[in-house]
């Protein structure tokens, strides 16, 4: 154990809570404490202190429209344009010299975009999306690394009030194909490839990969990245180079199109409990709303800092803390393209001594990387620009909270632990910087305004100290307003476990994240995660169900069953226990085959960590396969839970000896 750790462990081991210092809440956004009571006592009405973060050109008369619940509105008669609320309101307000975008490449390269950069480009490439033949409301996918041009394309999109669907760039072409076709998108904007550790990725392969497996025509760009680095594919027919197109619209302007609160801003495609992903749909104005309020409130953010969320945009993160809200205040965003360890493990500490960061807003895997790797790369950096931290993604366990507390940020800023999800839009549970007192592994209360309650089967509150479930009782402006094209599902995966679906009274409507979670004697929560099928590996939402799919792809595969098993860095990682058809063998050769068909069906960091054979799965009398089981094998635990009910109790003790642990 290094020094640090071991001085670490002995001060702060014993501390449970800790307070924002005097500086700190002296420049904080919010800092009164009665907020709390203020959006209880106003509620729907508080909810305008995040409308009022926006410019709307035509103002909302009514905050909420509740008349047919799960089907919420918010601030719905007003109109506005997120693009103009992210870029020209700050140039009108004498700001267009402040940097925007602050971007760096892998290799050091980096390039700089002010607001003014930010208004050319994004005029400049939506009126180049325009006479590709985008119009208001067609779906754009946007399949792209860590490039400016990403969020480029998001605001151009925003101002033509064309709905975007990011793919992370990690996914695989098939997963790039499934979102496109369910999306009926028929634009792409791409990459020709980007930087990880040094090699040169070839991304454009993958998206051409995907293209061949969407069924109707599709228009594509193509950033180009790499320059003379790349992989040498030429544009087919329907494929438009993007630096070119920007340059024939050189000068061109496109009017921001005036938006409904309640259209569309994008879709953001996220796992479930069932193999097919769920297109979650955000609206202009409730979303932006709130990721501007949370981006004030919870991040603290004023326009003055410089702010990175280290977060990829492929994700709802980098969503609503790297382009929507930071943005929105007209702050200054770091964008990084490669990884935390290239070329050393003290990459992101040289960005924030370099950049001055004031603000860093990271997820708890890469906390516990950092502290594997030890407390000398922070050591060797000025980190004293900082003034918060903020975590999201996943639970976060006291150590590394304390650890991030004190070789982060010296003791001396504040650690948000945010908990929300991609149908949130923004956070919802977390401690107010300003106000309120931090306890490491618990995110805190539910924002103000925010109806969070632990419950029981029977939607019954639970007592402090008792496991329950996670639910929200009052619905919230950033929230998922349906799932695409399929409100019967948006029902039935959010509301139909604890709501009276028959009801016409909002109060009788509850939504349940599917979320394990407890309540202190504060009101203080802890997330204790996922109570579905959904596994949380490196921060990263992944189905089962998914998994599963891309594993019987594979020849010779006969059933497969996949659980998250406790791992040190990752958080969770995916065990994948297989059966084989008669005729394969369980090789070295047939486990590297199912890790690639799982890396061609959704992307590598899906890659079970290890591929277990076994003749038969643990099954009960009914035929279920008993995951929770396979849960506990995976993580080594001699004592097992009650193996009485299962048909094939003897395959247990097989299967134990061949998970390495
Ligand atoms: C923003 C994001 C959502 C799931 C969520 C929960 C887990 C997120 C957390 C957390 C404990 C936190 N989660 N933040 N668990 N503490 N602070 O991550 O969205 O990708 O949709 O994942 O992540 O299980 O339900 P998303």
């Amino acid at each position: 154990m290094a020094e640090g750790d071991a001085e670490l462990e002995a001060r702060l081991a014993e501390q449970e809570a800790f307070e924002p210092s005097d500086d700190f809440v002296a420049q904080a956004n919010v800092t009164d404490e009665g907020i709390y009571e203020e959006f209880e006592e106003n509620w729907p009405e508080c909810w305008d202190r995040a409308g009022d973060l926006l410019d709307w050109d035509s103002e909302y008369t009514q905050t909420l429209d509740d008349s047919n619940p799960p089907f919420y509105k918010w601030f719905s008669d007003g109109t506005l344009n997120a693009s103009y609320n992210c870029i020209d309101r700050h140039i009108e307000n004498g700001e267009k010299n402040r940097v925007a975008i602050k971007w760096e490449g892998e290799l050091g390269d980096t390039r700089t975009y002010t607001y003014q950069d930010l208004y050319r480009e994004v005029n400049e490439f939506a009126a180049a999306l325009r006479d590709l033949g985008v119009e208001e409301d067609d779906v754009v996918t946007l399949y792209m690394p860590m490039v400016p041009e990403l969020p480029i394309a998001m605001l151009a999109c925003a101002r033509l009030g064309a709905p975007h669907s990011v793919v992370f760039a990690g996914f695989s072409a098939e997963a790039l194909a499934t979102r496109m076709q369910s999306a009926d998108s028929e634009y792409l904007v791409t990459c020709d490839g980007y930087y990880r550790r040094g090699d040169a990725l070839d991304h454009l392969e993958k998206a051409n990969e995907g293209l061949e497996s969407v069924d109707h025509d599709t228009e594509t760009v193509v950033v180009d990245r790499l320059g003379d680095a790349g992989h040498g594919h030429s544009l087919t027919e329907n494929q438009y180079d993007y630096d070119e197109l920007v340059a024939e619209q050189s000068g061109n302007r496109i009017e921001p199109v005036e938006r409904g609160a309640e259209d569309m801003l994008f879709l953001m495609y996220t796992s479930g409990t069932t193999g097919q992903p769920k297109g979650v749909k955000h609206t202009t104005g409730g979303y932006l709303a709130y990721a501007a309020w949370t981006a004030h409130s919870v991040l603290d953010i004023e326009k003055e800092d410089t702010y990175w969320c280290a977060a990829d945009i492929g994700w709802i993160t980098g969503h609503s803390y790297i382009v929507y809200g930071p943005l929105a205040l007209g702050t200054t965003t770091v964008m990084y393209e490669g990884t935390p360890d290239y070329p050393e493990r003290d990459r992101l500490w040289e960005l924030i001594e370099k950049y001055s960061v004031d603000i860093f807003y990271t997820a708890p895997t890469a906390i516990r990387a950092f502290m594997k790797w030890g407390s000398k790369f922070p050591e060797s950096r000025d980190l004293s620009s900082l003034r918060l931290l903020g975590t999201v993604g996943e639970p976060i366990n006291p150590r590394a909270w304390k650890w991030y507390y004190k070789h982060i940020g010296d003791e001396d800023c504040p650690v948000v632990d945010t908990w929300w999800q991609t149908e949130t839009g923004g956070m919802m549970i977390t401690t107010l910087p300003g106000i309120g007192t931090m306890k490491p592994g618990s995110a805190g209360p539910p924002l103000p305004g925010i109806d969070a309650n632990i419950v029981d089967t029977n939607g019954e509150k639970v007592e402090a100290g008792r496991a329950g479930y996670l639910t929200v009782n009052k619905p919230w402006p950033g929230m998922l307003r349906t799932l695409y094209k399929n409100d019967e599902r948006f029902i039935n995966e959010y509301w139909a476990e604890y709501s009276d679906l028959d009801s016409d009274d909002a109060d009788d409507w509850v939504y349940f994240p599917e979320d394990g979670a407890k309540i202190d004697d504060d009101d203080y929560i802890t997330i204790l995660g996922r109570v579905d099928d959904v596994i949380n590996v490196s921060g990263h939402r992944l189905g089962t169900m998914e998994i599963e799919s891309a594993i019987v792809g594979v020849e010779g595969v006969a059933e497969a069953a996949v659980v998250g098993g406790n791992h040190d860095v990752k958080g969770e990682a995916v065990y994948a226990y297989v059966i084989l058809e008669d005729g394969y063998e369980g090789s070295d050769e047939m486990s590297q085959r199912i890790v690639e068909g799982v890396e061609d069906g959704i992307g590598p960091i899906a890659r079970p960590e290890q591929v277990i054979f076994t003749p038969e799965l643990p099954k009960t009398r009914s035929g279920k396969i008993m995951r929770r089981l396979l849960e506990e094998i995976a993580n080594g635990e001699e004592e097992l839970g009650d193996t009485t009910t299962l048909r094939n109790p003897e395959i247990v003790a097989d299967i134990q000896q061949k998970v390495q642990k």
